[in-house]
């Protein structure tokens, strides 16, 4: 077989060989088989200089004559095969935008916001600012500033986590009321309210948690009066428990006010006739409360003689129990989901078809 022969044998061969091919992959075989530096051209190619000026003139035109043919020929059908092969593509990933979105379950509000956010917003509504603060407190803004000097009882090293000397867990969030007062350096009023987690050492039971929230408020103006206590706090139970509630006051005793005192609410259960969950009594204590002690005004940078406040304090998790009928405090920390998803879910329609 001469050189002339061989080319038209190759491209017979390439002819016959590309019919069968179909996809990129082998595709490219093709290309390394026929055009590649070990395919038969190329071999027939590096012969070239062995032969006369005539012969290689000749067989030179035919050579790049097959090559020009199954180039062309390939990258034609390199093009063919690619658009074939990204139609294919894209029928398979082809989306339906008519289908379902996935459904996700959204959480439950947890009870105790469900109670912080309905005081906060009784009280925003009367032109109360919300505040917040540090939750590792220290001795002087937790203490010593709300007329707790060293020494009192109430600073029982036994009872609050101490960090460092200075430094503890608040025991309550009225360090928060103190900062407020001491950062107005206009001394002019104010109306807060501020909640969040404070720290006891206790043993946790049914009633008892080492951690828990607290929610307060402060209002210092001229002429406030104890009339203007009493009537917030009857607003703050009926919003709470329901407009048909009472209020009861009683004398208390806290270190940062005076006079302090008590409230209790009639029993929403019973309406004072006397049940298990006011222990017969017809009321229910709901929180702590009193005019600011003048000390605790001075302190704050509050001239006592100019401005009077009253100031109140309770538990949230209290609230929440009485609220839901909940009868373990440990409810509101064990997460567990069962308990959790009885409370109403949280705005948003992603669950409205289950
Ligand atoms: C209570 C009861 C009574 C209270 C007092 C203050 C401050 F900072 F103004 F002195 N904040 N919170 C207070 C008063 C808290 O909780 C049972």
């Amino acid at each position: 077989m001469d050189n002339n022969e061989k080319l038209k044998y190759i491209v017979d061969s390439y002819n016959k060989d590309i019919k069968t091919i179909d996809d990129s992959l082998k595709l490219n075989e093709m290309r390394v088989k026929y055009l590649g530096k070990k395919s038969e051209i190329q071999e027939i190619s590096l012969n070239l200089g062995s032969l006369s000026i005539e012969e290689k003139k000749e067989l030179g035109k035919s050579l790049n004559e097959a090559k020009k043919y199954i180039e062309g020929d390939l990258n034609r059908l390199t093009e063919e095969i690619k658009n074939k092969e990204l139609t294919t593509k894209l029928n398979k990933e082809k989306i339906d935008l008519t289908l379902p979105g996935t459904k996700f379950e959204l959480g439950t509000k947890h009870p105790i916001s469900i109670v912080r956010e309905e005081i906060e917003e009784l009280f925003v509504s009367m032109g109360y600012d919300v505040l917040d603060g540090p939750e590792l407190e220290e001795d002087l803004y937790n203490f010593e500033m709300l007329n707790i000097p060293k020494g009192h009882p109430a600073r029982d090293m036994q009872d609050s986590f101490y960090i460092t000397e200075e430094k503890l867990l608040r025991t309550h969030t009225s360090p928060v009321q103190a900062r407020a007062m001491l950062n107005n350096k206009e001394k002019s009023p104010i109306r807060i309210i501020c909640s969040g987690y404070t720290y006891r050492k206790d043993n946790d039971d049914a009633t008892h948690s080492h951690q828990f929230h607290q929610i307060e408020g402060l209002f210092i103006d001229e002429n406030i009066s104890m009339s203007d206590l009493k009537g917030t706090l009857e607003l703050l139970s009926k919003k709470l428990f329901g407009e048909s509630r009472e209020i009861r006051i009683r004398s208390s005793y806290f270190p940062f006010t005076e006079p302090s005192i008590e409230i209790d609410i009639s029993c929403f259960n019973c309406n004072k006739k006397g049940c298990s969950i006011c222990k017969n009594s017809g009321w229910i204590e709901i929180l702590g409360a009193g005019m600011v002690h003048p000390s605790v005004l001075r302190m704050g940078g509050y001239d006592p003689d100019k401005y009077s406040g009253f100031a109140f304090g309770m538990g949230l998790e209290r609230i929440a129990m009485l609220k839901f009928g909940i009868n373990d405090v440990r409810y509101f920390y064990s997460n567990d989901i069962r308990f959790l998803n009885q409370f109403n879910k949280i705005e948003g329609d992603s669950n409205e078809s289950k």
